[in-house]
């Protein structure tokens, strides 16, 4: 694998799963792999689980692992093409990844959308820069439009607590005080439509995800019928597709208590993290029996683990 930026640069996702098991009962049967290899992650952007899993898996494989925060102790980055640079910008996205491309064999960068444009998220301006101009196997560590690390997790965590052989799993919008990025549920709705799952998505009118990812998803606005029967439910808030970045009032029932989980079927509850508690979340679900939000993040390193090896493989 020389580009892991969604699902679709997966051949196969079920045996990346199993990968990312065996690895788990194995972390560190393929040391040889990573010697004298050097994995750089670049983060735009804040991050504790996917910069310390990432980092982790990057050791278990025997790499070298170096880690900047682009964003503050890097130089001032200019993303525009032709730009005259005489302003606040010192260096160009050009230089800093062909450089970069020089002290690694393997690089990972986040980057956010801005949640402005929606046209430059979606084309993913910057990620592709990053691969266009760094010249080595590249991985998501969450882009403008998506996080494939994350939904490998999440599935990974559904494959290994299901009690059903085709679970019905639920993503549903949650309530927040900030416009976030689609990133996180349009990569869990892409990877959940490949997966052998019975898929619904739920959220209150307005915040219809981006088509593109959510073929073969059953949506509602209804979340209480959403849940009837569920086995997972991934909750997770996200701002308007369109009007692009925008969030409406008014929907603070949509967090889930204890009460949403009756007419489950003993719902197990996700969440990338982080989370906000009693906004997105209530204690009593984040504290109870039900939540797996912990589980879930340790499942990022054998995610990253089992992608970073076939990138090794493939050097
Ligand atoms: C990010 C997101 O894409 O929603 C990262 C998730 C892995 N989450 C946030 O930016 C949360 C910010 C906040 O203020 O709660």
């Amino acid at each position: 694998m020389k580009l892991f930026s969604s699902v679709n640069d997966v051949t196969d996702v079920q045996a990346l799963v199993k990968e990312a098991l065996h690895l788990k009962q194995n972390p560190y049967a393929h040391q040889h792999l990573g010697k004298n290899k050097t994995l750089a992650l670049i983060f735009l952007n804040p991050s504790l689980r996917t910069r310390m899993s990432t980092q982790k898996a990057g050791l278990n494989l025997g790499m070298n692992v170096m880690v900047l925060n682009m964003d503050k102790e890097g130089w001032a980055l200019e993303l525009r093409d032709g730009a005259v640079m005489n302003g606040g910008t010192v260096e160009h996205i050009r230089e800093a990844t062909a450089v970069l491309g020089q002290y690694a064999d393997i690089v990972g960068v986040r980057s956010f959308p801005g949640l402005k444009d929606r046209d430059a998220d979606y084309s993913e301006d910057i990620f592709n820069k990053f691969v266009k101009y760094c010249g080595i196997p590249v991985v998501s560590l969450e882009s403008a439009t998506r996080h494939p690390l994350q939904s490998l997790a999440d599935l990974v965590t559904i494959e290994e607590l299901k009690t059903r052989p085709r679970p019905k799993v639920v993503l549903t919008w949650a309530p927040h005080v900030k416009a976030l990025p689609q990133a996180v549920p349009n990569s869990f709705a892409e990877w959940m439509c490949k997966a052998d799952v019975d898929f619904t998505i739920a959220h209150p009118q307005g915040y219809e995800l981006c088509s593109d990812f959510t073929q073969g998803a059953k949506i509602t606005h209804n979340q209480q019928e959403a849940l009837a029967d569920a086995d997972f439910i991934y909750v997770k808030n996200w701002s308007a597709y369109e009007p692009y970045g925008k969030v409406f009032g008014g929907y603070d029932g949509w967090m889930l208590t204890n009460d949403s989980l009756k007419n489950t079927n003993n719902a197990k509850v996700m969440h990338c993290l982080p989370v906000r508690r009693n906004l997105e979340l209530s204690d009593e679900i984040l504290d109870g029996q039900s939540s797996v939000v912990i589980h879930e993040a340790g499942n990022r390193v054998w995610a990253a683990q089992a992608v970073l090896k076939q990138m090794l493989e493939s050097l």
